[in-house]
């Protein structure tokens, strides 16, 4: 019996910035350019719907890409000891 060959497509995941009152613009800024490389333009647009929205899409991710990513923003929030949340869900 012949088969067809597929190539499966991994499922895709967002990775999610939440909105706080405390962290810094300046520092979403920051992460977003250094873990989501983003440039400045790109970065501050993110930040500020994130700001405006409460919620806001850094990029989107293979499970394995998406959890890293997660861990590192909250790690670098952690060591800034600021507040922010980043999580991630199915596209
Ligand atoms: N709301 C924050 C402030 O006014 C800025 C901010 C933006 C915080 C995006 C978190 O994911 C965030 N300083």
């Amino acid at each position: 019996m012949k088969t067809r060959p597929r190539t499966e497509r991994p499922s895709m995941y967002k990775v999610l910035l939440l909105n706080d009152d405390f962290t810094p613009m300046e520092f979403v800024i920051q992460v977003l350019m250094v873990i989501f490389h983003k440039d400045q333009e790109d970065a501050t647009r993110i930040m500020l719907h994130v700001h405006q929205n409460g919620v806001g899409v850094c990029g989107v991710f293979t499970f394995e890409v998406a959890e890293t990513k997660v861990a590192q923003v909250m790690d670098a929030a952690r060591r800034a000891q600021h507040p922010l949340q980043c999580t991630m869900e199915k596209d």
